[in-house]
């Protein structure tokens, strides 16, 4: 079975961390109502929800995947590349102990879990300002026993590796070509976002369904056209945080 945390949104999400954007007026009542739809459709989808309370100090604290990654055998506690949000991995630590041995990046590591993304074996983390090689590094120590490889991967013009490629399919990316180059994915196959929408490979596959942001029409008409089956949730919202979908869980099977 598969289970997700979240987190409730902080009532101090208007001081979030913006890198990309300019800081614009984020209505905190509806982010919470369309992050309430985000955890009813992974519901829907037959996923164990654990919501977490909201951290009032911590306005960043919604993005739970940043603080960990979590694979079958194990989980990392990331250390956060901004300052502020270093102190959300301590109640994730707490949450994730009990379900799995653990790994902490220590400094002068820095790597947010919206760097990294899982293709079966592989751990792709993007080279990015939150994350450096000295995390990369550690990571592939801690992962390679367990049989995983660790790739680093050039990003530029995002915040994170996964605003640029998330996997919507058996061995398939959405990706933004721009961002990341798909030559450092050997063997995949790829749906491109639609130029006109860049910031729309940002996708979370939950088992052979995806959950995905209305606002993105021209991509979505080509995850369709290739046979994926499309949930839709609207985090516009968060979206004014820097958030997208992947950064609001932390999926893994129990
Ligand atoms: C930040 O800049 O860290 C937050 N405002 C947004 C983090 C989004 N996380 C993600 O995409 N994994």
């Amino acid at each position: 079975m598969l289970i997700a945390i979240t987190r409730k949104v902080s009532p101090s999400i208007g001081r979030c961390e913006l890198t990309y954007l300019e800081r614009a007026p984020i209505d905190v009542e509806r982010a919470r109502l369309q992050h309430r739809r985000y955890e009813e459709a992974l519901a829907s989808l037959g996923v164990q929800v654990r919501s977490l309370p909201a951290l009032p100090d911590l306005p960043d604290s919604v993005f739970v995947e940043d603080a960990a990654v979590v694979l079958d055998e194990c989980a990392v506690i990331a250390r956060p590349g901004a300052d502020s949000r270093k102190p959300e991995v301590d109640s994730i630590e707490e949450v994730l102990a009990p379900c799995r041995k653990l790994y902490r990046v220590r400094p002068p590591g820095s790597v947010d879990g919206g760097d990294v993304l899982r293709v079966g074996r592989e751990v792709f983390i993007g080279l990015t300002g939150r994350t450096n090689r000295s995390a990369i590094d550690q990571m592939a120590a801690f992962l390679r026993p367990h049989g995983y490889t660790v790739r680093a991967i050039p990003v530029g013009g995002c915040l994170h590796l996964k605003s640029a490629v998330t996997q919507v399919a058996a061995n398939t990316l959405l990706i933004n070509s721009e961002w990341v180059s798909k030559s450092h994915f050997p063997g995949m196959r790829f749906i491109d976002v639609d130029p006109s929408e860049p910031h729309a490979a940002n996708a979370l596959m939950i088992g052979d369904t995806v959950i995905y942001q209305p606002s993105y029409p021209a991509t979505r008409k080509s995850l369709e056209g290739a046979g994926i089956r499309l949930v839709l949730v609207d985090e516009s919202e968060l979206g004014k945080a820097e958030g997208a979908l992947t950064c609001c869980s932390l999926v893994f099977e129990t």
